[in-house]
């Protein structure tokens, strides 16, 4: 009888989508084959969602330079942070925030995605006749009174955030001695996570030359 009942089913074009094994254990009991067809439009949402760039979680991204103090320029103008997409997928920047432990807080200017492995350079000044001669993806709005950011030399903190308020994506903190003015550091690229980054002992000084006579690495790999 329960073979019968399978082919029955087939004729009708039921359950064509189902395994041998499925259907022969809902023979008889057409309840258990209506849930399986809504498993089926659950995957289907599955995959939509898939095909949708994942915005970054925790140690996706990791801030990989910074400079705080530039000298070429005003602070305003000159400072920047670079930020490399550790992750093995395509990362959806459009809401990341810029944040510190006290009153800066911002958005990014840009719908940005980030490829695995590249680099993204955020400035305070995103033009590069003003800002010391740094290429940038992105701005933010510079602020040393909350309502934006900004870089203290005196030690601070830098935190990315998937939105305001959202989950830590990576962290940072220096002392006024790590901060030497004119010259931006970067993580060692072995050093290159979100826990690596936090001994200051896995930065080091960049020495590729900006055009405004300013010292970094901005947009590519760190040299260490
Ligand atoms: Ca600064
Ligand atoms: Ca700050
Ligand atoms: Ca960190
Ligand atoms: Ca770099």
């Amino acid at each position: 009888m329960a073979q019968l009942t399978v082919l029955l089913w087939l004729g009708c074009g039921v359950g064509l989508e189902y395994s041998g094994t499925e259907v022969i254990d809902s023979a008889g009991d057409e309840a258990d084959a209506d849930t399986d067809t809504d498993t089926d439009t659950d995957a289907d949402s599955d995959a939509d969602t898939d095909a949708d760039v994942p915005l970054p979680e925790r140690g996706e991204l990791v801030l990989s330079e910074v400079l705080i103090d530039p000298a070429a320029v005003d602070d305003g103008d000159g400072e920047w942070l670079e930020i490399v997409n550790v992750s093995d997928h395509l990362l959806d920047l459009g809401s990341l925030w810029l944040a510190d432990e006290g009153v800066d807080g911002v958005g990014i200017d840009a719908a940005l995605t980030l490829r695995a492995g590249a680099y993204a350079v955020l400035c305070g000044n995103g033009t590069s006749a003003d800002n010391g001669g740094v290429s940038c993806d992105a701005t933010y709005r510079y602020k040393t009174s909350g309502g934006g950011l900004s870089m203290a030399n005196s030690g601070d903190e830098l935190l990315l955030m998937a939105g305001s308020g959202g989950t830590v994506i990576d962290r940072i903190s220096w002392e006024k001695s790590f901060v030497n003015p004119g010259v931006a550091m970067g993580v060692r690229p072995g050093k290159l996570t979100e826990g690596g980054n936090d001994d200051a002992a896995a930065w080091c000084e960049q020495t590729g030359r900006l055009s405004g006579g300013d010292q970094g690495s901005p947009g590519r790999e760190n040299g260490c």
